[in-house]
């Protein structure tokens, strides 16, 4: 399955409306390490390797970075053997990869996140640590081919709700290290040509 979401900044009436009639499924806490080497070779390439609660994930990029980001599409992997794998790195601990590699820890967030479901939409609303909060409208595809079609639906479903001007919202990552790392921010910024 292929996660389609749009990241929003919402006004406090334009929440209210979104989630007015959803069904709440649940809060949770997580806390997540990402992790680069001193070029930030991953996250330019906008791989993000992560630590989420003690098990590891890989989100890899399947929109180029030219392409416009009306929506994001990212593949997951949370099979450390996977991750290994797509590294060519099979075999070996996955600390000792990290150290091997010179990846090393270069954002910590917690985020508490409310969960959502509206219409067959998936609505995560996320309040992060360092004071900022994001909402994500989300579809899951089972085809490459319909990424376009839902990125269409999850519009015009946030455009009900008077929300969907702004198309390009950062993530909480990108915020993190604009206000924390700024050469990090800088790097990725020049290197996407954004
Ligand atoms: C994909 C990405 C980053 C990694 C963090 O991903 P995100 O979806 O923000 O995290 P989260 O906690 O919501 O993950 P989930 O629980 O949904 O798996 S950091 C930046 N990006 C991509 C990105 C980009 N390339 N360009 C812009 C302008 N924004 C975001």
């Amino acid at each position: 399955m292929i996660e389609v979401e749009k990241k929003l900044i919402l006004t406090p009436e334009q929440e209210k409306a979104l989630v007015e009639g959803a069904e709440f499924i649940g809060e949770k806490k997580f806390t997540d390490t990402y992790f680069d080497d001193k070029d930030f070779s991953l996250t330019i390439k906008d791989i993000w390797l992560r630590e989420r609660d003690g098990k590891y994930e890989l989100k890899l990029p399947m929109n180029k970075l030219s392409e416009s980001r009306v929506s994001d599409q990212y593949r997951e992997l949370d099979v450390e053997d996977d991750i290994l794998a797509h590294f060519g790195a099979r075999g070996i601990n996955i600390k000792d990869f990290l150290t091997k590699k010179g990846y090393l820890p270069f954002c910590t967030i917690t985020t508490t996140r409310r969960k959502y479901k509206k219409d067959g939409f998936v609505i995560d609303l996320d309040v992060m640590d360092f004071g900022y909060t994001l909402a994500e409208i989300e579809l899951m595809v089972d085809d490459e081919s319909k990424i376009k079609e839902a990125t269409q639906a999850i519009i015009n479903f946030a455009t009900k709700y008077g929300i969907g001007k702004e198309i390009l919202v950062r993530g909480k990552v990108l915020e993190y290290l604009r206000r924390k790392n700024p050469a990090h921010f800088q790097a990725l910024m020049d290197a996407w040509k954004l």
